[in-house]
């Protein structure tokens, strides 16, 4: 019990840069920004450290899930203390580079606490938010937290997709990420724990959160929460010193450009692709548009020669009717003749 009394005793008296020996690096509060795909157990972990960290009854404050599925859409903050905070996330749902630039625009502060959005770049978005943070920037450290659900196995895709994540992160935040690992008695421990520290993930947290099933606390399980939370609070200290030499400011205005860059990069290349696919589509047109003029030229012929057949077929009709009209006749002719010859006896019928 000691041990875990000193753990939450180091969190509670926490204030950012209280390990370092200049204090002018001008950060107020630590904020853990929590990411990762969607029911993994995000608002549950949220959850689980406030309960731990406070050392108070288990509430599901954060709205965590009955089940797997989308539940929360905004961010969220949630105070451990008054320094250190800890921000929920709408989980994504497609491995793709929307989302990876969202959270990279959230750990450089170019968006505000509420909902989120993945299926867009927001460059206009960032362009609108750097004036304004530019002048009243929150004087957060931000550490990127991911949380990944052992229950779900690491696939291709999402190997390659938490590479761009893990990537975008450190270019922007100089750190990567710290995971937890949830449901960590469930799937394949060993080969998560392999995978991610071959994408370059240092700090990897194994655990299982308090749920509203399942929340009776026990000294093993608050011990991993509260290692966790140590371990991002030492990896603020280690951050805010590398930065120490950098105005807090001058940092802000770099990360905000390496998101402007990167946003601006992927709006080109879609851009790119789009003219590609114009110019395409352009050329489909108009060979599509010469090929209908040649039908309707071989159209406009063969339907002249139609008409010309069918005013032919007209005539001949009109010949054939005509001349069967006159057999007609001769046979009437024929018939009355050889009558008129049988009845005057000279000729007999054969
Ligand atoms: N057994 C077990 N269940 C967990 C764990 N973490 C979360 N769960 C369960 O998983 C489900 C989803 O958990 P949430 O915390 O809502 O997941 P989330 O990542 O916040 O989900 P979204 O908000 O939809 O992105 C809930 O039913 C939780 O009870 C864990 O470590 N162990
Ligand atoms: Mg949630």
């Amino acid at each position: 019990m000691a041990e875990c009394d000193n753990l939450r005793e180091k969190i509670t008296q926490y204030t950012p840069g209280s390990t370092q020996k200049k204090s002018t690096h001008g950060y107020q509060r630590v904020t853990l920004q929590l990411f990762g795909f969607m029911g993994h157990g995000k608002s549950s972990l949220i959850n689980s450290c406030v309960c731990v960290g406070r050392d108070e009854d288990y509430q599901n404050l954060a709205g965590a899930g009955p089940a797997y599925g989308t539940v929360t859409i905004r961010r969220n903050e949630y105070e451990l203390t008054k320094t250190l905070v800890i921000i929920d996330n709408r989980g994504f749902s497609q491995p793709t580079s929307e989302p990876i630039l969202e959270v990279c625009g959230q750990l450089s502060s170019l968006r505000d606490i509420g909902e989120v959005k993945w299926d867009n770049i927001l460059l206009t978005e960032t362009l609108k938010q750097f004036p304004a943070k530019y002048s009243n920037r929150p004087a957060d450290y931000i550490v990127p937290v991911l949380v990944y659900s052992a229950k779900v196995e690491l696939i291709k895709d999402y190997v390659r997709f938490m590479e761009g994540l893990v990537t975008h992160i450190f270019s922007v935040t100089g750190i990567p990420p710290i995971a937890v690992v949830t449901n960590c008695t469930a799937g394949n421990k060993n080969e998560i724990e392999r995978q991610l520290g071959d994408l370059g993930v240092m700090h990897r947290h194994f655990l299982e959160n308090y749920t509203e099933n399942d929340h009776q606390r026990s000294e093993e399980r608050d011990k991993k929460i509260l290692d966790f939370l140590n371990t991002c609070i030492d990896e603020a200290e280690r951050g805010i010193k590398m930065s120490q030499n950098q105005d807090p400011q001058a940092r802000f205005v770099t990360q905000a450009a390496e998101q402007i860059k990167q946003e601006a990069d992927i709006l080109r290349e879609e851009n790119k692709n789009l003219t590609t696919d114009n110019t395409k589509l352009t050329t489909e047109s108009t060979k599509l548009t010469t090929e209908h003029t040649k039908l309707s030229t071989e159209n406009t012929k063969l339907s002249t020669e139609v008409t010309k057949l069918s005013t032919e077929i007209t005539k001949l009709s009109t010949e054939i009717t005509k001349l069967s009209t006159e057999v007609t006749k001769l046979s009437t002719e024929n018939n009355s003749l050889r009558e008129q010859l049988v009845n005057s006896g000279k000729c007999t019928l054969s």
